[in-house]
């Protein structure tokens, strides 16, 4: 089982007691050798911003959106006077392991990360949790039956993308009768957000027989990665009528795919992708994207927030779930001047 709404989990309340501990026992140390030196912060009870320190364990920067993440994150702890560790993990679980393990060694007062992959996080996530450290998720989730290895889950409705990607499909499709001969691009092989957006885009257009999803292979979540794979696809499959892409990234591939066919992409092939970054809005303004589902990366605010609340013992929401809306061609041309990323 997947995502869990449970209470508070111990880790917290470990935590908050260890820092309790630390303010009780410092403080004893001060009142005994009757000094005034570091002693005030640990006997005042809860850090200040300034003292608290984060790991955070990033995936990589495979995409626009992980760039775009991994700068409102920084932003974010910076404005807010808390020291961050930070690791980029290229996309590979056993970094992203070996920097959990490396912040846990430091002894930080919570570990932040986005797991690559939904499964394999048990084993370190205890050991963070046997050391006291809390865990916090964002952008991506971890299948485990153990809710209390993490405080809390702060990210999209992935499933709720893929719905809302297949919704438009078939309201697009509405007044054919031919098959819409579909090709899908997924995002990394067992990472959350490819799994859910594949199972909500196939629970929309699967209710209509004419939909054929004729081919569906992953890109890895890059542009390179889905250039490579449309190629390919679009070989073996000439009567292909659209491409699905869990990411602009992907879909920004496709395009340079299909034009290398000699086609035009948008309209002899639609595209349809999930993020809305800059370059997957502006390809979508003219018209060589037809719709985009957009997936917020700018989490660092909340993050910064569960992370504070965590630190000072305080009860935090197990999951979180992100605003997000869908862009066509108008209101893509509409948005763009004001997009951060
Ligand atoms: C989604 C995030 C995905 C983006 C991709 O929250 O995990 O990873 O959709 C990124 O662009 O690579």
């Amino acid at each position: 089982m997947r995502r869990v709404n449970g209470a508070r989990s111990g880790t917290a309340r470990n935590h908050a007691a260890r820092v309790f501990g630390v303010a009780a026992t410092a403080a004893l140390a001060v009142a005994l050798s009757g000094c005034a030196g570091g002693g005030e912060q640990a006997a005042s009870g809860p850090k200040d911003a300034g003292d608290i320190v984060v790991g955070f364990a990033q995936v990589g920067a495979e995409s626009g959106w992980r760039t775009a993440n991994t700068k409102d994150i920084q932003r974010a702890f910076e404005d807010a006077g808390i020291e961050l560790k930070f690791s980029d993990a290229q996309q590979k679980q056993e970094n992203q392991i070996k920097a959990i393990r490396s912040y846990i060694t430091q002894q930080v007062d919570v570990i932040a990360f986005s797991p690559v992959v939904e499964t394999g996080w048990d084993a370190v996530l205890k050991e963070a949790k046997d050391a006291g450290i809390p865990v916090v998720l964002t952008d991506r989730a971890v299948d485990s039956e153990d809710d209390t290895l993490y405080e809390s889950f702060l990210g999209s409705d992935f499933i709720e993308e893929g719905k809302k990607a297949g919704q438009w499909v078939v309201d697009e499709y509405a007044d054919q009768t031919e098959p819409v001969e579909i090709i899908q691009l997924e995002g990394t092989t067992g990472a959350a957000p490819a799994i859910d957006r594949a199972e909500g885009f196939a629970e929309v257009v699967g209710a209509d027989e004419k939909f054929q999803v004729v081919a569906s292979q992953t890109g890895d979540f890059t542009r390179a990665g889905g250039k490579q794979v449309a190629e390919a696809l679009l070989k073996s499959n000439p009567g292909v009528d659209l491409i699905y892409a869990h990411n602009d990234d992907m879909g920004l591939g496709a395009i340079e795919a299909i034009e290398a066919a000699g086609m035009v992409p948008g309209q002899d092939i639609k595209i349809v992708t999930v993020d809305a970054v800059k370059d997957g809005m502006t390809a979508l303004s003219e018209g060589k994207i037809n719709f985009i589902v957009e997936c917020s990366p700018l989490l660092g605010d909340q993050l910064v927030d569960i992370v504070t609340k965590v630190v000072a013992g305080e009860d935090v929401e197990k999951r979180i779930i992100t605003e997000e809306t869908t862009f066509t061609q108008e209101q893509a041309v509409e948005a763009l001047p004001d997009r951060q990323y």
